[in-house]
């Protein structure tokens, strides 16, 4: 079970215009992450409890409230930093449910989950969801259209003063696959999750408390995610913590349908490659990365801090204590 509780004190963090942990594109520690939150010497594993029946990977598994509370407390137990609580999905061409269904899927977990000492964040574009989680006690609001779906959702985040994920998005899921249509895919998500973050800012949420989401999946082809991936260093630029959410997306069963014409596994044989997606981001200084299967991904950010730490003690040999007692 997890002992980080409630919402812990401020701490000094990098700024929109200063990117924390300075200007190298591989931070040892990962990203201290925004205000508001631990800041974990790694990079954060959140788990992902969908209430919902039409999750593209897990739809119907959680929908009951007390299966989804023990389901987001097994996942602290296999690692989990974060529980990401959601009750709306968001696949390729999903309508969206009413606003009091989504209260009356979310809101409950939250408060449990939130009571049993988990650290939770809220999965929604509605601002009356997030405003209701968060007084039940969520500590992070994700919101996958970067607060565009609602113009109230800004001001909520900045009233609550909580910390707020930021992805890039361009439209509802119905028919966002018609919008993955880019010249240059880095270039165009760069340009428009500034665009949102600056407008979170304007609407008064301080930029410590951004995190920034490439939105993997969201108006987007394989290409696009491959693409992404291959280059989330230049993400930095935004200068605020990036979160990274591959978990068993369509771009994964692509790449493992090995032939070009060949059926992809379905999302729940996505697992491995989620987290071999984990080990990278993690060693490119994600903040964290969002899971459904939480134990492998733990493993590979710890992995990763390892070897991280093996390059540290390369470039800096005289500060780096070794396990041995010392002796060097
Ligand atoms: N993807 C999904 C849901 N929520 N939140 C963020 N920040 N980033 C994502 O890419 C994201 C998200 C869709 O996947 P799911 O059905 O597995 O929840």
């Amino acid at each position: 079970m997890s002992t980080s509780q409630g919402r812990p004190q401020d701490r000094p963090h990098g700024t929109a215009s200063s990117p924390a942990g300075g200007a190298g594109r591989r931070r040892p520690q990962g990203h201290p992450g925004p205000l508001g939150l631990p800041a974990w010497d790694r990079c954060a594993v959140m788990g992902v409890v969908n209430v919902t029946p039409d999750s593209f990977s897990d739809g119907g598994r959680w929908f009951d409230r007390e299966l989804a509370v023990k389901h987001g407390l097994d996942l602290v137990a296999q690692g989990a930093d974060l529980v990401d609580v959601g009750g709306e999905s968001t696949r390729p061409g999903a309508a969206r449910v009413d606003e009091a269904e989504e209260l009356r899927r979310v809101v409950p977990v939250v408060r449990e989950l939130a009571a049993a000492g988990a650290l939770v964040s809220v999965d929604t574009m509605r601002a009356a969801v997030a405003e209701q989680a968060v007084a039940a006690g969520a500590a992070l609001v994700n919101d996958v259209s970067g607060g565009l779906a609602d113009p109230a959702m800004v001001p909520v985040v900045a009233a609550a003063e909580v910390p707020f994920v930021v992805m890039h998005w361009r439209g509802q899921s119905i028919d966002m696959n018609n919008r993955a249509v880019y010249a240059d895919v880095l270039g165009e998500v760069l340009d428009e999750l500034r665009a949102s973050l600056d407008r979170a800012v304007a609407g008064g949420v301080a930029p410590e408390r951004i995190v920034v989401d490439p939105g993997l999946g969201f108006a987007k082809a394989a290409e696009h995610d491959l693409a992404l991936l291959a280059h989330l260093g230049r993400l930095e630029a935004l200068g605020r913590p990036l979160l990274v959410a591959a978990s068993r997306k369509r771009f994964l069963g692509r790449v493992l349908a090995h032939d070009p014409g060949a059926a992809p596994p379905p999302a729940r044989e996505r697992d491995a490659a989620t987290a071999a997606v984990t080990a990278i981001a993690a060693r490119e200084g994600a903040w964290a990365v969002r899971v459904h299967e939480v134990r492998a991904s733990a493993d590979a950010v710890r992995v990763a801090r390892a070897i991280e730490g093996a390059a540290a003690s390369d470039r800096e040999p005289d500060r780096v204590p070794v396990a041995d007692g010392g002796a060097r």
